[in-house]
């Protein structure tokens, strides 16, 4: 069964505990928290106080996206934020010494991911594959939501799905997830999808049914 993500930076902040409870209802799988920087990425996305609500607001877990440079300065904080069982991606290019960062991740109990943008070769991450449980591919450049999906992504995608068993990582799709990317890429393989603005916020229909839609694939 594949997984659901929500992107939370795409939520409604006017009233974020009825989007986390609505999105719980809805059976989504995790809270996506998107943490930018302003220098990695050109933006800033949600704070470390939006983490903390949501985690004390529900039991599922989450994954945090650090689009942040050097993560390693400031891992701790997360972690001390965030339970046994979450995930923490980092973006490789970000971190003189990524698999540093990595281990101080697994050493919590928690996740390790990577997240590739679209200009990352699969050539580049190979070593880090074997470290890591996850691995985020990014099908926009990191920064925004509701960005035009870059079609050479999905070459990368193919690669990394011959070497998902053999090297032991689970796959996700970050940006402009649709229904045409998860009926061609769920059925090959890809193990999760990030939902923002593109099918899950601000469709004008619920959550439940737009997520039982996808479980069912009646996209
Ligand atoms: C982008 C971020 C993503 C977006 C998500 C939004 O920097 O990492 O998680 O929030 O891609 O989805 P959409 O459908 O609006 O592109
Ligand atoms: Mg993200």
């Amino acid at each position: 069964m594949i997984e659901l993500n929500a992107s939370m930076m795409c939520a409604n902040f006017g009233h974020l505990a009825r989007e986390v409870t609505e999105l719980e209802d809805a059976n989504i799988d995790s809270f996506h928290i998107d943490i930018m920087d302003g220098r990695y990425v050109p933006n800033y996305a949600m704070s470390l106080n939006d983490l903390r609500y949501i985690a004390k607001s529900t039991f599922k877990p989450l994954d945090v996206h650090l689009m942040v440079e050097h993560p390693n300065n400031t891992i701790e904080v997360f972690i001390g934020n965030l339970r046994k069982g979450d995930t923490i991606y980092i973006h490789p290019e970000a971190e003189y010494h990524p698999s540093t960062t990595l281990k101080k991740i697994i050493d919590a109990d928690m996740i390790p991911g990577i997240a590739i943008n679209p200009g990352t070769s699969v050539e580049t991450i190979m070593e880090m594959l074997q470290i890591v449980d996850k691995v985020l591919v990014m099908s926009v450049n990191p920064g925004n939501a509701g960005q035009m999906y870059l079609p050479y992504v999905g070459q990368k995608i193919e690669k990394l799905l011959k070497l998902k068993d053999e090297m032991n990582f689970k796959l996700y799709w970050d940006g402009a997830c649709s229904a045409d990317k998860i009926l061609t890429y769920a059925p090959m393989g890809v193990d999760g999808f990030v939902l923002g603005t593109t099918l899950l916020f601000g469709r004008g229909r619920a959550y439940a049914d737009i997520i039982s839609d996808i479980r069912e694939m009646k996209l």
